[in-house]
């Protein structure tokens, strides 16, 4: 087992990586910016290294100087959490250059599900189903048209280089095609440096469900049932939970074995997650591969009660996982996050940065709060506006909702707008508390009302 890790993350998951380690009797460092002197994953590490100034580029991004920390500190192995350097191929590769366990998958997978038409050829080579569209990239606006009349509009355009939302374009019609395709592909090339796109039929109302998987060393893969995310806004998730409301045993059978499938045929190392669309007639397609840990891991965490940091470390030092599915403990349990952001909700979510002049956290049973927020906490405006996460669970749905009105109800945090008015509104919503929901929700939602 590793004798010190290295966490190449701030803020919250900074923190709650930390806290693993040490009931592993892992010695800990920190890295941070500047703006993050004053910061508690700086505090409860063993150790702490500054990287830089505040923008992510000079500190957090910046592999040379992560990497310096790394070797003065004489790590065996980098946590790389979640965003920043976690899907960076030639970060993992320098990583291991340097004889530095990166505990995630190999640089090779990080790439090929980092391209989205790699990803979903991968996929359905494997058996695992994909929405009907191009193979790989399309090559011009003749195929293109040519792939769209096949299938019928709309269709959906996205750039190979893209993912979580970026570099997409829906289309009704040929003269929408015509129109956007170059369009698209300027801006991918812009955005990304590569202006390769796929298309594939348009799911017009879908929900996002996504697997939890974790691979070993041996070639096994187990997977840990379902989280539904279909709660979003402009693509930042806002709430998850498991198990999903229209998810029944037969489709998790099903849904979880194509997920197995699928990273079990890129020897997928590590905790990822399969993201499908789920159409209203129960079929799922495969969307996207995360080669991370997840912000909303905490929910299978809960309905399994197994430690996903844990299993990340142990099968990154050798360790065999479980068999080709994890079980949940005795009585089926449910669970949900709501994500605390330093956002005015009535301000169309824009960012609120600033001191935290009170902070009172919710407890009690079936409550957990991950934060790296305190009482005068300064949140600056250099990194995500995430604060915290609110995880409850219970053995029901209801009791869920009920348990998070309740922690909601208590949660004070003064001196920064937050999401928390948004979730309180969301909770008391009847279509919500019935579970019938897809990706457009919050389109149509409007919590002034
Ligand atoms: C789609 C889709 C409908 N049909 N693909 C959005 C993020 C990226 N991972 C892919 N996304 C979508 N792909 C087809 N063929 C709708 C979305 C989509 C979406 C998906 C999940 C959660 C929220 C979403 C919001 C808008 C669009």
């Amino acid at each position: 087992m590793f004798k010190k890790i290295l966490i190449a993350n701030r803020g919250e998951i900074a923190l709650r990586i930390i806290r693993t380690c040490h009931e592993m009797g892992i010695r800990t460092v920190a890295v941070y910016s500047t703006a993050d002197r004053d910061s508690l994953h700086v505090r409860f590490a063993d150790e702490a290294v500054c990287i830089g100034p505040p923008p992510s580029r000079e500190s957090y991004l910046n592999i040379p100087n992560i990497i310096s920390a790394a070797e003065i500190t004489g790590v065996d192995a980098i946590h790389p959490g979640y965003g920043f350097l976690s899907e960076n191929a030639d970060f993992s590769r320098i990583c291991s250059e340097y004889k530095l366990k990166f505990i995630g998958p190999s640089p090779e997978v990080i790439e090929a599900m980092g391209d989205k038409a790699t990803a979903k050829e991968t996929m359905r080579r494997a058996g695992v189903p994909v929405v009907p569209g191009s193979d790989g990239v399309v090559a011009s606006l003749a195929q293109a048209r040519q792939i769209a009349s096949d299938i019928g509009f709309p269709v959906i355009i996205k750039a190979t280089a893209g993912g979580g939302g970026k570099g997409m374009r829906i289309i009704q019609s040929a003269a929408d095609l015509d129109r956007l395709w170059d369009m698209a592909r300027n801006e991918a090339m812009a955005a990304f440096g590569n202006d390769g796109m796929y298309i594939e039929k348009y799911i017009q109302r879908p929900r996002h469900i996504e697997i939890q998987v974790v691979g070993d060393q041996y070639g096994t893969v187990s997977h840990l049932s379902e989280r539904d995310c279909s709660i979003q806004r402009r693509h930042q998730k806002l709430v998850e939970e498991s198990p999903s409301p229209v998810v029944n045993q037969e489709l998790r059978e099903k849904m979880g074995e194509a997920a197995v499938q699928g990273a079990q045929s890129v020897n997928y190392e590590g905790a990822g997650t399969i993201e499908f669309l789920v159409d209203e007639d129960g079929s799922f397609y495969f969307m996207e591969m995360n080669t991370r840990i997840q912000v909303e891991h905490p929910v299978t965490e809960e309905i399994f009660f197994f430690d996903l940091i844990k299993e990340q470390i142990k099968v990154a030092a050798g360790e065999k996982v479980s068999g080709r599915r994890y079980y949940p403990n005795l009585h089926d349990r449910f669970a949900m996050e709501v994500r605390i952001n330093a956002e005015d909700p009535y301000n169309d979510f824009r960012p609120s940065p600033g001191r935290i002049t009170a902070f009172h956290k919710p407890g009690g049973h079936g409550v957990r709060v991950d934060t790296h927020a305190y009482q005068d906490y300064v949140i600056t405006p250099y990194y995500d506006s995430m604060i915290g996460k609110l995880i409850v669970s219970a053995f029901s749905r209801e009791e869920v909702i009920q348990k998070m009105e309740r922690a909601l109800d208590e949660f004070v945090i003064e001196g920064i707008k937050t999401t928390i008015p948004f979730h309180k509104k969301l909770m008391r919503d009847d279509r919500f508390r019935r579970g019938e929901f897809t990706t457009r929700f919050l389109e149509e939602f409007d919590f002034r009302n």
